[in-house]
């Protein structure tokens, strides 16, 4: 059935499938405070055994499994380095601050990945003047980037230098499956040399709510701690987690449609005029192109929405768009269509 609005804004639009709502409808529920939810515990179960690590946590979301997983591993006053345009630094409101009490250290990097080297030089020596390194993140695919992703040999040729300095290392992995998918790898690959990794079921696997934080036994129980400070205990949750069950179970391997497809949007959008994109950054499902044009980005969101596509303006002359199960190569055209009619006369 063709759509009546096409939702490139991001993959977190995806609706939950009929077979979610129904594993919602049945789920067998029980006080997840109290450790009596079978759901959420069999999901936790699966995204521990998906990622290699001891133990999983449920959440609400990939904002508070980055905030959790660091409160959980680092103390008040050191710092955390990561990529500049990472989305812990940018997106998450300031929280590792606020709630962490730590000192971000932002890094500029290429692809939106640290190099080994950087991150060498990023760790703080031992000083009475300086804050101590706390926590090394790396974002896997990468937002801000448009979806590029790193190899788990990437990862761990980071954590290598983190951990010789002592230095636990935090994967957000909120699209991480998008990864896994587009080159071939299992999760727990890149995962192996990460002391936590957050993962998001409600992105491009479709279902409503629910991240998953992975580590050790150790890790999980003081996660499971901050996750209550921060208002994150939840009761019959069991009810979210069946649609996340499903979510692993049946949406994993279809994200290779998504890419696909975002793989076409980028070609049809690289031959629009004013239009500039890097080709080579299209390797998942984000779409990020730029328009050389004054309030060209504005133009073609107004432009697009007339013709009920939705497209979303990441900067004055940025537009990022996300292919997801609910975007089929039907919308794709429709899209191309539009931008084409829209940049007809540029
Ligand atoms: N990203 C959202 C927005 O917040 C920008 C999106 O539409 O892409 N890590 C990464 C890499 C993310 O892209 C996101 C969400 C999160 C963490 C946070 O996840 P949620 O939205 O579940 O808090």
């Amino acid at each position: 059935m063709a759509h009546d609005v096409v939702d490139l804004r991001s993959d977190t639009l995806t609706l939950p499938t009929p077979a979610m709502r129904d594993a919602m409808a049945r789920a067998e529920v029980g006080d997840d405070v109290w450790g009596e939810d079978p759901t959420v515990q069999r999901l936790e179960a699966m995204s521990a055994a998906l990622m290699g690590k001891e133990a999983g946590l449920f959440l609400a979301s990939g904002t508070m499994g980055n905030l959790v997983s660091v409160v959980a591993q680092t103390t008040p006053g050191q710092e955390i380095v990561l990529d500049a345009d990472s989305h812990i630094f940018n997106y998450e409101v300031g929280g590792a601050a606020v709630v962490g009490n730590v000192q971000t250290r932002p890094i500029k990097t290429e692809r939106g990945f640290l190099s080994p080297a950087q991150v060498a030089e990023a760790i703080r020596p031992s000083n009475v003047h300086i804050p101590i390194t706390g926590l090394v993140c790396v974002e896997n695919t990468h937002n801000r980037h448009g979806g590029t992703l790193c190899t788990p040999e990437e990862i761990s040729a980071v954590a290598a230098v983190a951990h010789r300095a002592g230095v636990p290392v935090h994967l957000d992995g909120a699209r991480l499956f998008n990864a896994a998918v587009a080159l071939g790898r299992p999760t727990r690959e890149f995962a192996a040399h990460a002391d936590s990794v957050t993962f998001c079921v409600s992105k491009g696997l479709s279902a409503p709510v629910g991240s998953v934080v992975c580590g050790t036994r150790e890790f999980i129980a003081r996660a499971r701690r901050v996750r209550k400070m921060v208002g994150g205990g939840m009761r019959q949750v069991g009810v979210l987690a069946a649609a996340g069950i499903v979510a692993l179970e049946q949406m994993i391997d279809r994200l290779g449609e998504d890419h696909a497809n975002a793989r076409r949007l980028a070609d049809g959008v690289a031959a629009l005029p004013k239009i500039r994109i890097d080709l080579a950054r299209v390797q998942t499902n984000i779409v990020i192109f730029f328009v050389d044009r004054p309030g060209g980005a504005d133009e073609l969101v107004a432009g697009c929405l007339a013709r009920k596509i939705k497209i979303h303006a990441i900067g004055p002359a940025s537009i990022r768009c996300v292919t997801h199960k609910d975007v089929d190569d039907a919308d794709v055209e429709r899209a191309l269509e539009a931008l084409a009619e829209i940049t007809r006369t540029w």
